[in-house]
């Protein structure tokens, strides 16, 4: 960096932060503090914690110019960051002195720290793990980008109206963002629809020129990535999409007025919306143009980076590795090939060459409807170059493939990049593959399945290409910064380095597990976070929870996969013992539910009601008494979360045998010491193999059999005529107690589990029954329980993100992660 001696804003003592907060206050908002509001306050003190980054962060970047490293872009349709104040100060290791700063100026940094928004730009785990993995890259010292779109409207902030989920647009940026800079000198031009033409270039080759039929700019907004006390702070990159020209002169001066206008209000349409998922992919033409227009942006980006690098650009490989989130980023494949091709006129095959050894593709989902094909007819009126070359390098793929397996059309069908088995399609996990060096599952399991299954023809050709890497968490976020009173009670016993080594420290945990004095200690704090979360709950519901009772938790997405519906089905049969027999002791529960719905996904919404009938019945039944409780906790999202994993005593991780790909809820759960009630699904099988299965509840077929079950042809319907506790079950449900007499309300829940149950409901129902009983005996005895606890904890050192991104690092990208 220049050698100009910063010395403002640089202190980090109580006395200076005071000081800067009162500047901000007074020449960054133009307020005094009397007439401050508690959410200038909130960006006062955001704005001087972000001047505390400064520093470094410039410092960072200009280690970008570093020929000898690699950056690694991590291109993601989503990151589900979280607020930013709390996880910076942590980082920044100023939590203490902010605190004081502000109770100086008669402010509680707690209730600031509520003023921040949620940038919601993700769904769920695959947008919360893109945020988790560059939190460990910045804590590693791996130099990295993170790019994405910069939606104007994250996900959408859910409501229950009636025990409906009712979607609010989510505004996040209404009262500004404090976190962002925005570089208008960064932005780049995206192309839209037109046709191709080809000529001679000068030394006679011939060359493809795509004239668009329209152009929007993409501009960067970057924010600022702290990692845990250490000097490296990397850049999130989210681009906004503008206007080329705010008017269209042209228009404007022919005085169409509206028409000039309204290319403006269609070029910022592309960055407007984040979309739902669990929606059918496929036939969003908006959706397709988001992901073209973050992925060219930033790969325009990294070019001119890597000039400005003093690479070569037909180096690009070794100045970059660009890690495709998804298939969300895959049309990045043939962007790459068009920029380096077209328009700096390398051969084709040297293209290739690059392409491949930059990308690499993470596959998050073996659920058909998830997986992303574009019809052939919406990619050539968006994309013509790109269809072009998506056939240039299908074409010499195939070729290979046949000279390697002569005569073989099932598996040059199986691996082509176009379905043509209907309509035609471009497979983008086949684009992602074939331009891939590397591609990986997220837990051993879901690697597996995806070699047997969906990517089976391509582990054939190339096995070498495949890796498991098994998903993480932050530590800092998800135990240090949510669960602060188990975080100081850990450290007081092994220290604090497990807070950058969890995968090496924690386990040290292990010899207090038989202590009854830290067993006393652990139960406290986790009675003290029920006790929070209750109270939160009291006044987010109105539903009045024991936090004595078991807290039984399963937050994440609504979907059939995940069984929202099993865990429903215990509960009513539950209530079902009660009512027979009201003088029945049962250790009390309170089942806590959150989660939203895509809000075109009928079922998921129904089953949101269903919950919340279920709630209102038993809530106030008085032969229930307080033994259970059922709660919706409405609007789950990474902000409201950190009340929600720290008060579980039990997690909830029950989607059917090989459907979820890894879950990283059950990892969040497990660090703050709930035990699992689980499935062998995902990233639980080595859940419960780190943390022993006599400290894991276990239910449930495992993935071969829900195959072979199905192919042998499933029947509920003779689950339920031959199981007369799980008809009683359904019956109820049928039967209106929970709909005021409305015996129509959930037929449709009813029709699929007695007709269809894709997701085995039926079958697992007692196996699951049987375990929750083991679940209620187990917590009779505390001293078992709390030890039980504390082991969960102990063993969760692997599933810390560091260890996932340092087994990235070496094992795809060729970089070496720093401690
Ligand atoms: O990715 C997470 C996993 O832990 C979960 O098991 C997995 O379900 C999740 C379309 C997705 N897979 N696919 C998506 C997200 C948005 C979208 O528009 C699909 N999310 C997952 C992290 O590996």
């Amino acid at each position: 960096m220049s050698k100009v001696k910063l010395n403002i804003r640089l202190g980090n003592t109580v006395e200076e932060l005071r000081q800067d907060i009162l500047d901000h206050i007074f020449f960054t908002l133009g307020r005094t503090e009397k007439i401050a509001t508690l959410h200038d306050w909130y960006l006062a003190v955001a704005y001087t914690v972000r001047d505390k980054m400064m520093e470094k962060w410039v410092r960072s970047l200009d280690k970008l110019y570093d020929k000898k490293i690699k950056i690694i872009g991590y291109l993601s349709a989503e990151f589900l960051v979280g607020p930013h104040l709390g996880n910076a100060m942590i980082n920044l290791n100023i939590q203490n002195e902010v605190k004081a700063a502000t109770a100086q100026l008669g402010q509680d940094l707690n209730q600031l720290m509520e003023q921040e928004e949620e940038p919601g730009l993700g769904n769920g785990g695959l947008g919360r793990l893109a945020a988790c993995f560059i939190d460990s890259l910045s804590t590693l010292h791996v130099p990295a980008i993170g790019y994405g779109v910069r939606y104007e409207f994250g996900i959408f902030d859910q409501r229950i109206k009636d025990g409906w989920q009712v979607e609010e647009t989510d505004k996040w940026l209404k009262s500004g963002n404090p976190w962002e800079i925005v570089h208008p000198e960064i932005s780049y031009h995206v192309k839209f629809g037109g046709h191709t033409n080809c000529y001679k270039d000068k030394e006679d080759m011939y060359r493809v020129e795509w004239t668009a039929e329209y152009e929007v700019k993409g501009v960067a907004y970057d924010t600022p990535i702290p990692g845990y006390k250490n000097t490296t702070i990397n850049i999130l990159r989210l681009w906004k999409s503008e206007a080329v020209e705010s008017f269209d002169f042209n228009a404007f001066n022919k005085g169409d007025y509206y028409n000039a206008v309204s290319e403006k209000v269609v070029s910022e349409n592309i960055s407007k919306i984040l979309y739902p998922n669990d929606e059918p992919a496929g036939g969003k033409r908006l959706r397709l143009s988001q992901q073209y227009f973050f992925v060219s942006c930033s790969l325009q980006d990294a070019l001119r980076l890597c000039r400005l690098r003093g690479f070569s650009i037909n180096k690009f490989h070794e100045s970059f590795n660009m890690q495709l989130n998804d298939t969300h980023p895959a049309i990045a494949v043939a962007e790459l090939m068009r920029l380096l091709v077209d328009e700096h006129s390398l051969d084709w095959d040297e293209a290739w060459e690059i392409t491949k050894k930059t990308f690499s593709y993470t596959n998050h989902t073996l659920l058909p409807e998830a997986l992303e094909k574009w019809s052939l007819q919406l990619l050539s009126s968006l994309l013509p170059r790109h269809l072009e070359i998506i056939y240039e390098i299908n074409g010499r793929f195939l070729a290979d493939v046949r000279n390697k397996f002569p005569g073989n059309d099932q598996r040059i069908s199986n691996l082509s990049i176009i379905d043509e088995t209907g309509e035609r399609y471009i497979r983008m996990a086949h684009l992602a593959c074939i331009g891939s060096h590397a591609i990986n599952g997220v837990s051993i399991l879901h690697t597996s399945l995806l070699k047997q299954s969906v990517l089976r023809d391509f582990y054939i050709l190339e096995p070498e290409k495949f890796y498991n890497i098994t998903n993480g968490v932050t530590p800092r976020r998800w135990l240090k910064l949510y669960n602060p009173e188990l975080s100081n009670l850990i450290t007081k016993h092994i220290g604090d380095r497990w807070i950058s080594h969890l995968e090496t420290e924690l386990i040290q945990l292990e010899k207090f597990a038989d202590d009854k004095d830290f067993q006393q200690k652990w139960r406290r704090i986790k009675l003290q976070n029920k006790k929070d979360l209750a109270r939160l709950i009291g006044y987010r519901t109105g539903v009045e929870v024991k936090a004595g009772s078991v807290f039984d938790i399963q937050v994440k997405r609504i979907h059939e996969y995940k069984r929202q519906l099993l865990n429903l089905l215990h509960i009513i049969h539950l209530y079902n013992r009660l009512k027979k027999n009201p003088a029945e002791k049962i250790t009390s529960r309170t089942f806590i539910f959150g989660g939203k719905a895509a809000p075109g996904y009928f079922m998921a919404k129904l089953i949101i009601k269903l919950i919340n009938a279920v709630a209102d019945k038993i809530n106030y039944d008085p032969d229930v008494g307080d033994q259970i409780r059922v709660v919706f906790f409405p609007d789950f999202n990474v902000k409201n979360s950190e009340y929600i994993y720290r008060a579980a005593d039990i997690s909830e991780q029950i989607s059917t045998a090989g459907m979820e790909a890894s879950g990283t809820g059950n990892m969040k759960f497990s660090l703050n010491g709930a035990l699992t009630i689980g499935t062998l699904d995902g990233a639980n099988v080595e859940i419960l193999e780190a943390v022993g299965k006599e400290n894991f509840f276990l239910f449930g077929l495992i993935a071969e059999e829900v195959f072979s079950i199905k192919q042998q042809g499933y029947k509920p319907y003779d689950i339920y005529t031959s199981n007369p506790d799980l008809k009683e079950v359904i019956d109820m449900i049928g039967s209106g107690i929970f709909s005021n007499g409305d015996r129509n309300l959930f037929k449709p829940i009813m029709d699929a589990l007695l007709h269809y149950d894709t997701y085995m409901v039926m079958q697992d129902y007692q196996a699951y029954i049987d375990c929750q009983k083991k679940v209620s005996e187990a917590y009779k005895d505390q001293n078992h329980w709390q030890k039980m606890s504390i082991l969960n904890v102990a063993r969760m050192g692997n599933f810390s993100s560091d260890r996932s991104i340092s087994e990235y690092c070496t094992k795809i990208w060729g970089v070496s992660p720093k401690r």
